[in-house]
């Protein structure tokens, strides 16, 4: 028996490499003639049979103890439906992560938002003197964190639809669904579609963080045994986090001024309590995500201030790639703001 390797992008090289050191057969198939894997994967594991371009032979599917799929791809193309039918399990590579990782996990999805709140709960961990690891679609993939052999206190990780899709046994400490709009509506039949695989993160997950402000980020289907914990930009009520008077809060308790916050924009500040969220769930103490919170500026390509020319703020939203994510850039930034925003756009969108 052999597993089926689907894509050979970073996530089909870490199912490779984590499969072989398993000792399991191997096989890769690609529809792209040169994926970005191909030659590493060559050198690195020449008994391991790669199939590229279109043609896949569909007995080799059928046979196989699992096909793992990439993201990137979808897991109803024919030859992956025709395995289905013959018994073959489809998996992705998070389900193969999550039955063997033994440290409880964070997990956060979301349209918009997923990798600023990663990176910030990675860095609440830190200064709580937690060895945490950050992975998933973030970039990591997240059995490269099983090849290593590495024991982590804590794992936070981002999660897209796509890897959600694929995933049936992920039991998160906290999981939270961040909001939703429309994204990625050329991979799902139907935007309810789209809503239905974000929510899965949810299904087994022990602790839950909802947007009050956002109905799409509350699931009826939640598990009720679930912990809830909300977030929220108005003055936050009995378990939420939300702001009163300035100050990001948590309940009665004022936190933290906002204006002490290095990242900008009203959404920032809906991750920035996503975060303590998220945190507070996991058990991480308060005094060091507030420091952590001090000192974490974003990351590049989101909001990042470039340059002051002249009286002209030039600000690089480049990872603002949908529409839901440019107007809550384009609201955050407004606020406050006297002069004119000039906004250079580009994309499908
Ligand atoms: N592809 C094919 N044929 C195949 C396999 C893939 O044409 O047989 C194409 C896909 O359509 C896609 C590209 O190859 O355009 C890359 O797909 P992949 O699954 O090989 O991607 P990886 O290199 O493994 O990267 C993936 C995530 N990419 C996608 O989901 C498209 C990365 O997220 C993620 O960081 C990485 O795994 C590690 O987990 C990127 C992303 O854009 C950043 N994600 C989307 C988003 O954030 O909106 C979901
Ligand atoms: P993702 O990983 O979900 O793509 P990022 O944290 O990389 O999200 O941010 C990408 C862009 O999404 C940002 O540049 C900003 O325009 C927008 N954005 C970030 N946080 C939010 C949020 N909470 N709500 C809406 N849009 C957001």
């Amino acid at each position: 028996m052999h597993y089926v390797v689907i894509g050979l992008g970073v996530t089909g090289l870490s199912c490779v490499r984590f499969l072989r050191q398993q000792g399991f057969d191997v096989i890769v198939m690609d529809t792209r003639i040169e994926p970005p894997g191909l030659v590493e994967c060559q050198q690195a594991y020449p008994e391991v049979q790669i199939f590229t371009g279109s043609d896949w032979p569909q007995a080799l599917l059928n046979q196989a103890q699992a096909c793992v799929v990439s993201p990137g791809i979808s897991s109803i193309i024919p030859p992956l439906q025709n395995a289905k039918a013959a018994g073959v399990e489809i998996i992705g590579d998070i389900e193969l992560f999550v039955r063997v990782n033994t440290a409880p996990i964070i997990a956060i999805t979301g349209a918009n938002g997923k990798s600023t709140v990663t990176t910030l709960v990675g860095e609440m961990a830190k200064a709580c003197g937690k060895k945490v690891a950050v992975i998933g679609n973030i970039g990591t993939p997240a059995l490269d964190l099983l090849t290593a052999k590495t024991a982590y206190d804590l794992v936070v990780m981002e999660l897209s639809s796509f890897q959600l899709e694929t995933t049936y046994n992920l039991k998160p400490l906290a999981a939270t669904v961040l909001n939703i709009s429309a994204d990625h509506l050329d991979r799902y039949a139907s935007f309810a579609d789209y809503v239905r695989a974000k929510h899965r993160i949810y299904h087994q997950a022990q602790q839950v963080i909802i947007n009050a402000q956002d109905p799409l980020s509350f699931s009826a289907e939640l598990p009720r045994e679930a912990k809830q914990w909300w977030f929220t930009l108005a003055e936050p009520k009995a378990r939420e986090f939300g702001i009163r008077h300035g100050c990001l809060a948590f309940e009665n308790e004022n936190l933290i001024p906002s204006s002490q916050l290095k990242i900008f924009g009203q959404h920032n500040i809906a991750n920035a309590l996503s975060a303590l969220a998220l945190g507070t769930a996991a058990g991480l103490a308060m005094a060091g995500m507030l420091q952590a919170l001090q000192t974490f500026s974003g990351l590049a390509h989101r909001c990042q201030w470039v340059a002051d020319i002249n009286e002209v703020q030039w600000i690089n939203d480049s990872k603002g790639t949908n529409v839901g994510a440019c107007l809550a850039a384009l609201q955050g930034l407004g606020v406050g703001l006297n002069g004119k925003i000039v906004l250079l756009l580009g994309g499908l969108g």
